[in-house]
């Protein structure tokens, strides 16, 4: 047996505790990923999928986009959320039903009651992608926490501590889980290794993250 975090691969059951108020749903998903995956197409077709660009110059690996009444994006001018996609200066999607319904049901399974997201950043990552750590700390409302579906290949997920240097949990994220973290939690330093090649059946070769935020 392993008792490391990397290997539980339960189908559902209790959360697995990450940090004080930061914890994983297996596969709280699964009742919602046909739902959610359906509404994508239509959101990429409005609001493509972009590398960004970060302060530094450097082009992210993760391809992104958003849904919602604001996005996150990032360009040489530091990161932001912003009410028009910059690529092209329209509004972004409104948050499908499904996504809402998802978002706030696991908040609340978390511990988490009234989330009300109004930002949620669509991630795709291909094989060699990655996120290195850092805190998510764009929104105004640190008191909500931020709710993160995973969807597609497994990855690799670190979620540490305030400071950089704090140890970091390591867990496997898989399709339909879902990773929730708020209260001391909120500022921690989390971020996701180059994802493994695979092969998933209804995605193909990649994974698909949603992150839902409280950004105004
Ligand atoms: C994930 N994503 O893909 C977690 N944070 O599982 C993030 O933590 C994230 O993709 C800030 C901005 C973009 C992100
Ligand atoms: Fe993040």
């Amino acid at each position: 047996m392993n008792d490391d975090l990397f290997d539980s691969n339960e189908a559902s059951g209790p959360p697995t505790t990450l940090a004080e108020g930061a914890m994983v749903l297996k596969c709280f998903a699964a009742d919602y990923t046909a739902a959610v995956i359906a509404e994508l197409e239509a959101i990429f077709a409005r609001a493509p999928l972009r590398h960004l660009v970060t302060p530094g110059g450097q082009i992210m690996s993760v391809a992104m986009t958003n849904c919602g009444q604001v996005g996150w994006v990032s360009d040489r001018r530091g990161y932001r959320y912003d009410s028009r996609d910059p690529e092209t200066g329209h509004a972004w999607p409104s948050m499908p039903a499904s996504f809402h319904a998802l978002a706030t049901a696991a908040a609340q399974a978390a511990g988490y009651a009234r989330f009300a997201p109004d930002a949620c950043l669509i991630n795709r990552y291909v094989p060699g992608a990655r996120l290195t750590p850092h805190q998510d700390k764009n929104e105004r409302n640190y008191a909500a926490p931020i709710v993160s579906v995973s969807l597609g290949l497994p990855a690799k997920f670190r979620f540490g501590g305030a400071r950089r240097k704090d140890p970091a949990a390591h867990i496997v994220l898989r399709h339909g889980d879902v990773a929730v973290w708020g209260g001391v939690s909120r500022l921690a330093f989390h971020g996701v290794d180059a994802l493994p090649d695979g092969l998933d059946p209804v995605l193909g070769r990649c994974r698909i993250n949603l992150t839902f935020r409280e950004a105004l």
